[in-house]
């Protein structure tokens, strides 16, 4: 099945895709979150969330595996380096006590995907403690056990966790499409140069094409 996407068409292999929806939590995107408190413009962020939505839906009506990640660490900190903890400015640093609960901690009312987003009980939510999604959340080994071998990407924000996670996902032999209307930076000079690397260089990271192409390809290919 052929997706049309940059820099040219992504075979889709149905038997072998999984969607991974990276970090679309209350801090990143709702207003009096932690983001908007280090000054970002959430609405950007929250203007994907109806298209995220659709790319949920598309892969739920045809029974296809979903995967949600959350940024979060351990109330402790015990899975948090200081290299990470000290960045910043004091009292904006994780842990530290935001206006939706502790950033960045897991089970805070603010590290929640958000509610329209919520992951049902059959698809895989993890917490990850790094920008990227492999860094100690064996989520690689899931993935093989389940004969994954493409992943489509979709969250935020692109050039972080979005982008450290399709990097270390094609370093790891899977192929990568981005859905570029289901991603966005709080910097849109960022997410433009993002999808760019990707694509550069026949694809050095990746694909890219926007949410219509792919479901077009999967409605036209399950009749
Ligand atoms: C950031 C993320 N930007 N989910 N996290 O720190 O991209």
């Amino acid at each position: 099945m052929q997706v049309t996407a940059r820099p040219y068409a992504f075979a889709l292999d149905p038997a072998r895709v999984a969607l991974v929806v990276i970090d679309m939590q209350r801090d990143f995107i709702e207003p009096g979150g932690f983001g908007d408190s280090l000054g970002n413009d959430v609405a950007r962020l929250k203007a994907i969330v109806p298209t995220v939505a659709s790319l949920i839906a598309l892969f739920r009506r045809h029974a296809l595996p979903i995967i949600h990640t959350r940024e979060a660490h351990q109330p402790d900190l015990s899975d948090c380096p200081p290299a990470k903890r000290l960045r910043g400015a004091p009292g904006l640093r994780i842990g530290d006590a935001g206006a939706m609960g502790r950033i960045l901690i897991a089970g805070e009312p603010g590290n929640a995907i958000l509610p329209e987003l919520a992951p049902l009980p059959d698809e895989i939510a993890i917490d990850k403690p790094g920008k990227g999604m492999f860094w100690a959340t064996g989520l690689h080994e899931r993935l093989q056990a389940m004969g994954i071998t493409q992943l489509v990407f979709a969250g935020v924000t692109t050039e972080v966790c979005v982008q450290t996670s399709m990097r270390e996902a094609n370093d790891r032999g899977y192929d990568c499409l981005l859905i570029e209307d289901a991603t966005e930076s709080y910097f849109p000079a960022f997410k433009a140069a993002t999808i760019e690397m990707i694509v550069a260089q026949g694809g050095i990271v990746g694909w890219a094409t926007p949410l219509a192409s792919l479901a077009s390809a999967l409605e036209a290919g399950h009749g």
